[in-house]
Order: structure tokens, then C-alpha cells, then sequence
């Protein structure tokens, strides 16, 4: 994981200052390459502790077809919660006090602070207990899930590029087409936040699995370390399912940032050395690859050190 180190060592050293759509501002690269062997143990960061819970819930989610944030708010995961939150406040329906701009406000102003989360948890409340509110502002609209496994055809039909790409690997290891894309041009529009990773390949040699992933943009010391691990889980899943070993995961960057109200972090976390990588434990092997469940999958020897608390840009 000493790569990741080097990006963030390369964002900081020769990144360009420049705004974002978020109002935090970041320095950025355009344009990096990463490759991990996962033959060598599983990538989740050693230098800071990283919950493979909140990752594995997230990828489960995906692959089940799910955009709505009830699915992970009932498992205690709050990763989506302001993507959701903001098409809330945002909507006619919401009666509470303003909202606007809460993803930097609350940073800002300990009194809002509080009834932002007086708000939030008003939210989450509904999105678990009322099913007519969490249809409609529980759904982040058509984000990975929909795009992975019913992607929209001109008949009216939907595509499970998910299940083709699993059936080409097996089917036709040598194509050179084995590709998922959550990017869908007509429905960007409609989502809570546009793909970040945006489009994935395979590669089978060796008997061995790679995976290549496009990020559009990467928020290097939140979104990063849980993508690495994501891809690296879901490699695992569909070698296991194709009956082959696993290869490398690559990850290419488009825009790659650190936020500047992570500066402090980042230099927090460069002055630690990475350890020994866990390795994944598939527990029950299932028949699909979209039938497992969080318990049927465990991190055994990890031992980081303790996390970095920072801001998310919303
Ligand atoms: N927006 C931004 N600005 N950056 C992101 O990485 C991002 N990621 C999204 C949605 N929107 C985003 C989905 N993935 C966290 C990590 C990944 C993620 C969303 C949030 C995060 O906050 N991680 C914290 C711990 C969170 C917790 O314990 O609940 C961390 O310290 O890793
Ligand atoms: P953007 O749509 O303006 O690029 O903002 C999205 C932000 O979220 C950006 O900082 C990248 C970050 N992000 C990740 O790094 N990984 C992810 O998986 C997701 C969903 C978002």
C-alpha cells in the first residue's frame, strides 16, 4: 500500500490548488496509475483503520441492484446519507430549518451543527419507518445498482451487465470486452451524485482475474481507500465464481484530489508505515456472487493503525 502513500506524497508535492463544485477547494492530479497484486493479501489500508463492514455492505448493495440508502441505513451504514438527505431538503415536503450549503455550514457553525443533525436523524427515522417517504427520498435515482444490473435498453428491456460480463468471463476468457460502465449519459442527470467509478474491465491470464478500474474523480483520503478495497472484494467474488485465481487490481485516476481540509490528515497518515496486508476470508461460497450477505465474508489479520477522523465534501 505504498503506492497509495506515494500518491498522496504526489497530489500534495506537485498537485494544482484549484475550486470545486463542493466549495471546499482542492489541490489535484489529472491522470495517475496504481496496480496491486492481490495475490499479495488484501488492499485495505494499513495506515489508517478503514471499515471493511461499511465497503462490503456498500458492494453487496451494488451488486443486489439497490439505490436506496434504507438498505444500508438498516445495517448501520451512513455512507450515502447526505446524497439522499440533500434531494430532502432540497424537495417541497421538507419543513425544517434551511438546509442550504449543510455540507460546509456544518464545518463552520457549531449551532447549525446541531440542527443539521436533529434534521439527519429525523431523516434517517423516516427512511427506516416509513416506506412511502423512503421510496421516494430514500432513492439516490439511478446510481450503480440500477446501471450494473438493469441498465435501460431502447426495447424496454434492461441489461444485467453484471451477469453478462461474469458469463463472458467464463464463456470467452480472451475477450477483450468484458466491461461494466455505470456511466449512462441519458440518466446522469437524475442522480443523487454522478458515477465516480465509472466504468470497469476484466482481464483473465494465467487462470488468474485482473481488474481495471476508470475513476472519474477521487477524493484520495475518504473515497479512495474504500474503492481500492471495494474493486479488490469484487475481483475476489467473480474469480471465485469463474473458478479462477485472482490477478491484479488496477486503478486509474482521472481527476485525483486531496480536499484541503484533509491536508492534515494526509500528513498524519504519510508519517506511518504501512503493515502487513489482511487477507479476505470467503466464509460460505455461494452458488451466484449476488447472494451473499455481509456475514459470509470476514477480514482476518488486520491490524492498522487507529483511524483519521475528516470532513466529507458534499
Ligand atoms: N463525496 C466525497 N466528497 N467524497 C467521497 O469519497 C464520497 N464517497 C461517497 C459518496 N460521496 C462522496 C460514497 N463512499 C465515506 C467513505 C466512502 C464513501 C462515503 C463516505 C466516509 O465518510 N468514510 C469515513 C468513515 C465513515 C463512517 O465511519 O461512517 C472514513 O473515515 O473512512
Ligand atoms: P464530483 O461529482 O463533483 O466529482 O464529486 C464527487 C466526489 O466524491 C469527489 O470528491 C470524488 C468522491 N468520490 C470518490 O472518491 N469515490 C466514490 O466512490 C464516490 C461515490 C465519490
Amino acid at each position: 500500500m505504498q503506492q497509495y502513500l506515494q500518491l498522496c506524497q504526489h497530489i500534495l508535492d506537485e498537485g494544482n490548488d484549484k475550486g470545486d463544485r463542493t466549495g471546499t477547494g482542492t489541490r489535484s492530479v489529472f491522470g495517475y496509475q496504481m496496480r496491486f497484486d492481490l495475490q499479495k493479501g488484501f488492499p485495505l489500508l494499513t495506515t489508517k483503520r478503514t471499515a471493511f463492514r461499511l465497503i462490503a455492505t456498500e458492494l453487496l448493495w451494488f451488486l443486489k441492484g439497490d439505490t436506496n440508502v434504507r438498505t444500508l441505513i438498516a445495517q448501520n451504514n451512513h455512507i450515502w446519507d447526505e446524497w439522499a438527505f440533500e434531494k430532502w431538503v432540497k424537495s417541497d415536503q421538507y419543513e425544517g430549518p434551511d438546509m442550504t450549503n449543510f455540507g460546509l455550514r456544518v464545518n463552520e457553525d457549531p449551532e447549525f451543527k446541531i440542527q443539521y443533525e436533529e434534521q439527519m436523524a429525523i431523516f434517517q427515522d423516516k427512511v427506516l419507518n416509513d416506506d412511502d417517504f423512503a421510496q421516494e427520498f430514500g432513492d439516490l435515482g439511478p446510481v450503480y445498482g440500477k446501471q450494473w444490473r438493469s441498465w435501460p435498453a431502447d426495447n424496454g428491456e434492461t441489461i444485467d451487465q453484471v451477469k453478462n460480463v461474469i458469463e463472458s468471463i467464463k464463456n470467452n476468457p480472451n475477450s477483450r470486452r468484458h466491461i461494466v460502465s455505470a456511466w449512462n449519459p441519458a440518466e446522469v442527470d437524475d442522480m443523487a451524485l454522478p458515477p465516480c467509478h465509472t466504468l470497469f474491465q476484466f482481464y483473465v491470464a494465467d487462470g488468474k482475474l485482473s481488474c481495471q478500474l476508470y475513476q472519474r474523480s477521487a477524493d484520495v483520503f475518504l473515497g479512495v481507500p474504500f474503492n481500492i478495497a471495494s474493486y479488490a472484494l469484487l475481483t475476489h467474488l467473480i474469480a471465485k465464481e469463474c473458478g479462477l485465481e485472482v490477478g491484479d487490481f488496477v486503478h486509474t485516476l482521472g481527476d485525483a484530489h486531496l480536499y484541503s481540509n484533509h491536508f492534515n490528515q494526509v500528513k498524519e497518515q504519510l508519517s506511518r508505515s504501512p503493515r502487513e496486508l489482511p487477507q479476505l476470508i470467503i466464509k460460505t461460497e455461494k452458488e451466484s456472487i449476488f447472494e451473499y450477505e455481509i456475514e459470509d465474508l470476514a477480514i482476518d489479520g488486520y491490524d492498522p493503525y487507529p483511524r483519521i477522523k475528516a470532513p466529507i465534501a458534499v
